[in-house]
C-alpha cells in the first residue's frame, strides 16, 4: 500500500509512524485511518519491538478532519458519529492497546480532540514543551472519544478530567507532566532525539515481558485486587517461560549486561 497521509519508517527494531498532513495539523481522514490500519498490521511481521507515533510539521494531530464530516446527511438526517467511532477510531485504539510492544507518542505540537486521546493511549507519552493537549470536543457539542473519558479520570483524577473535558482549554506539556497525564515534557529541539533514545532502549528490552506488563496494567483498570493478583500470577508464569527471563537472571548472576532477544 502506498501511504499518502502517513509515513512509515523502521530503524533497527524501532518503527515510526508519522501522521503526515502537516498543512491540516495531521487531522484524521478516512484515508489516514485506512493507512494506519495497514501500518499497524505490518508491525506484526516486520521485526519491530517498539512503535513511535509522531506528527509532521507544527502539530501532532488535530483530531477528526471536520471538513470530511457532514453534519447533515442526505434527506436532512443527522450523521451517525457512533458508527464512525465504531468502525474507525475504536479499532485503532484497541489495536494500539493490544500491540505486543511498547508504544511511544512523541507529541511534537498541538494534540486536539481525538488527536489528544490517541496520544494518551500510547504507553509512554513524551511531549515537546511547546505542545499542548486540548479536549476540543465540548466546543463542537461532542463527547471526548478515543478513550478520553476512560484515560483522563484515571490519569489526572475526575476533577481535572471534568474541567478539561467541559472547558476544552489547552493544557501545556509541562502542566500535563505535572498532572501525571504524560511521562515527560522535553525541549522542542531534543524531542525526537530523546524519543529515539528511549525507543531504542525499549526495543532492546525483554519485549515479551513488556507486552505482559502492558497487558497487566491495562487489565488492572477494571479488576478487583484478587482478580488482578491471579492475572499477575498467570502472566508471571508466561514471563518465567521466556528466554529473556533466563538471560536476565543469568546475566545478573554473571555480572554482565543482558542481551534480550525479545521472546
Ligand atoms: C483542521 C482541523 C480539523 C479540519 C485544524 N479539521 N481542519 C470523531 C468522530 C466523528 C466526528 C467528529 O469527531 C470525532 C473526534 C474529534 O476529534 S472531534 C474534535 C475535532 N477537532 C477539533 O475540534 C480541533 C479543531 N482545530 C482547532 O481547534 C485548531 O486548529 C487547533 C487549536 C488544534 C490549532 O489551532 P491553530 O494553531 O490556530 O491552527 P489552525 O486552526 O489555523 O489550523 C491550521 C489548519 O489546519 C487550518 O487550515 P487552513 O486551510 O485554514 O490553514 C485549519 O482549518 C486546519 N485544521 N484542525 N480538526
Amino acid at each position: 500500500m502506498d501511504y499518502k497521509s502517513i509515513l512509515f519508517a523502521q530503524d533497527r527494531a524501532v518503527a515510526t509512524i508519522t501522521l503526515n498532513r502537516p498543512e491540516k495539523l495531521n487531522c484524521f481522514t478516512r484515508e489516514m485511518h485506512a493507512e494506519l490500519k495497514h501500518a499497524m498490521a505490518r508491525l506484526k511481521t516486520g521485526g519491530a519491538r517498539c512503535l513511535v507515533f509522531t506528527g509532521a510539521g507544527r502539530g501532532f494531530c488535530a483530531g477528526q478532519d471536520l471538513s470530511e464530516r457532514a453534519t447533515t446527511m442526505a434527506g436532512g438526517a443527522p450523521p451517525d458519529l457512533g458508527l464512525t467511532l465504531g468502525t474507525l477510531y475504536n479499532p485503532l485504539l484497541l489495536s494500539l492497546k493490544a500491540l505486543e510492544m511498547p508504544v511511544i507518542a512523541a507529541v511534537n505540537g498541538v494534540a486536539a480532540g481525538a488527536g489528544a486521546n490517541f496520544a494518551l493511549a500510547a504507553d509512554i507519552v513524551l511531549a515537546a514543551r511547546s505542545a499542548s493537549f486540548i479536549q476540543a470536543f465540548c466546543k463542537i457539542g461532542l463527547v471526548p472519544d478515543c478513550g478520553g473519558t476512560f484515560f483522563l479520570p484515571r490519569l489526572v483524577g475526575s476533577a481535572r478530567a471534568m474541567g478539561l473535558a467541559m472547558l476544552g482549554e489547552p493544557i501545556s506539556a509541562e502542566r500535563a507532566e505535572q498532572w501525571g497525564m504524560i511521562w515527560k515534557a522535553v525541549d522542542d529541539a531534543t524531542l525526537m532525539e530523546e524519543t529515539q533514545t528511549l525507543a531504542l532502549r525499549l526495543a532492546a528490552a525483554p519485549t515479551r515481558g513488556l507486552a505482559l506488563i502492558k497487558q497487566a496494567m491495562n487489565a488492572s483498570q477494571g479488576n478487583t485486587l484478587d482478580v488482578q493478583l491471579s492475572l499477575e500470577a498467570a502472566l508471571q508464569r508466561q514471563a518465567g517461560h521466556t528466554g529473556d527471563y533466563r538471560e536476565g537472571v543469568t546475566a545478573f548472576l554473571q555480572k554482565r549486561a543482558a542481551s534480550f532477544a525479545g521472546r
